[in-house]
C-alpha cells in the first residue's frame, strides 16, 4: 500500500508531539513525543510498538530487533491487536492466527492533543481494509491510543450489520523486562487456567505465577489489575483492563523461540505476554447496531 508521509503530516500531524515518519520496512510510523513520554506506533496492524516514559531507563514493550516489516506478516513485540479471533482460526479454515488486523493497514481518522502531557490517536479498520474475504460481518473497528504518563488502550467493535457476530480479542503486550527469573505476575492468584502446553488441561494457579519454562494459560475468571513485577528493572507494570474476564500469559522459553525466525533465541529472557482480553468461552456476542469496548491501561510503577 502506498501511504503520502506528507499528506498524513498535513492532514494529522500535530506541531511538536507527533509526526509520521517513515519506519522500518517502508511502514508509516507515528512518532509522539510529549512531556511524559515517548512513543512509536505502527499504521499497519494499528500496533503500538514503544512507549517510554521520559523518567524510564527501559521501554515498557519489547520489540524484536528480528522483527519482520512486511505486509501480510505480523511484527513480532509491542501490542499486536488480535482479532476478531484470538489464536488459531476458530474454523480451522487456516487463516492467521490472531485474526487479521495484526496483517493489514488501519487508517487514521484523528490525532487530538490532550494537553502538554497527553496525546491521542484513533485509528479505524473497517470492513474494505481487510483482505480476509471469509469473514463476512459488517463491522467498524476502532482503536483509540493515549499516550501520556500511562498508555492506555480502548479497541471498540461496531456492529454496522444486521445480524449478531461473536469475537474473541486481546491485546497481545509484549512487556519488557529485565530478567524472566527475576518476574512476579501478581493477581492471578487462585485463578483456574487452561494449560495449552498440557492438552488445554484446566489448572488452579497456586500462588503468584513465576515463569522458569515455557508457559501458555489461558485465565479465567480474572481480576481487572494484574502487576507484573519486576526486581531486575526494579519496577512494577500494573495492567487495568475492562471488559475482559480472561488473561494470557506467554513465554516461549529457549525451544519455542529457536524455531521462531523473527525472535532471537535468548530474547525470552526480556519478555512476558501477559493479554488482557476476551478469550476462549470469554466469547463476545455483539447485536446488530451495538458496540463493545476492550480497555487496557499501563502503568510503570517504581519500587
Ligand atoms: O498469546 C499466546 C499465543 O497465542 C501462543 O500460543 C503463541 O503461539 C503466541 O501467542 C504467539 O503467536 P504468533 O501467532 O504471534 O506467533
Amino acid at each position: 500500500m502506498n501511504v503520502d508521509i506528507e499528506q498524513l503530516n498535513s492532514d494529522f500531524g500535530r506541531p511538536s508531539q507527533l509526526e509520521f515518519i517513515e519506519g522500518e520496512g517502508g511502514f508509516p510510523f507515528i512518532s509522539i513525543t510529549n512531556r511524559q513520554t515517548k512513543a512509536l506506533i505502527s499504521i499497519y496492524a494499528g500496533q503500538v510498538l514503544s512507549f517510554q516514559p521520559v523518567n524510564e531507563a527501559e521501554d515498557l514493550l519489547f520489540l524484536s530487533p528480528q522483527a519482520v516489516y512486511a505486509e501480510s506478516k505480523a511484527i513480532r513485540g509491542g501490542i499486536p491487536v488480535c482479532w476478531p479471533w484470538f489464536g488459531p482460526d476458530p474454523k480451522g479454515l487456516q487463516r492467521p492466527n490472531h485474526g487479521f488486523v495484526r496483517n493489514n493497514y488501519w487508517l487514521v481518522v484523528a490525532t487530538e492533543t490532550l494537553s502538554d502531557d497527553e496525546t491521542k490517536v484513533t485509528l479505524m479498520f473497517k470492513e474494505s481494509s481487510k483482505k480476509e474475504r471469509t469473514w463476512q460481518k459488517p463491522f467498524t473497528l476502532t482503536l483509540e491510543i493515549t499516550v501520556g504518563a500511562t498508555l492506555n488502550l480502548k479497541l471498540t467493535t461496531h456492529n454496522t450489520g444486521d445480524n449478531v457476530f461473536s469475537i474473541t480479542q486481546a491485546f497481545h503486550s509484549y512487556l519488557r523486562v529485565g530478567h524472566i527469573k527475576h518476574v512476579q505476575i501478581l493477581g492471578l492468584e487462585g485463578c483456574d487456567y487452561f494449560d495449552k502446553l498440557d492438552q488445554g488441561i484446566q489448572k488452579s494457579q497456586d500462588g503468584v505465577v513465576t515463569v522458569t519454562e515455557e508457559v501458555d494459560r489461558i485465565y479465567t475468571d480474572v481480576e481487572n489489575t494484574l502487576l507484573i513485577v519486576d526486581s531486575a528493572l526494579k519496577r512494577r507494570i500494573q495492567i487495568t483492563s475492562t471488559s475482559n474476564k480472561t488473561a494470557v500469559v506467554w513465554n516461549p522459553w529457549l525451544k519455542t523461540s529457536k524455531k521462531m525466525a523473527d525472535l532471537g533465541n535468548t530474547d525470552y529472557k526480556h519478555f512476558i505476554c501477559v493479554e488482557a482480553g476476551n478469550i476462549a468461552f470469554d466469547l463476545i456476542q455483539i447485536l446488530p447496531g451495538d458496540q463493545y469496548s476492550l480497555s487496557a491501561n499501563f502503568n510503570i510503577l517504581r519500587e
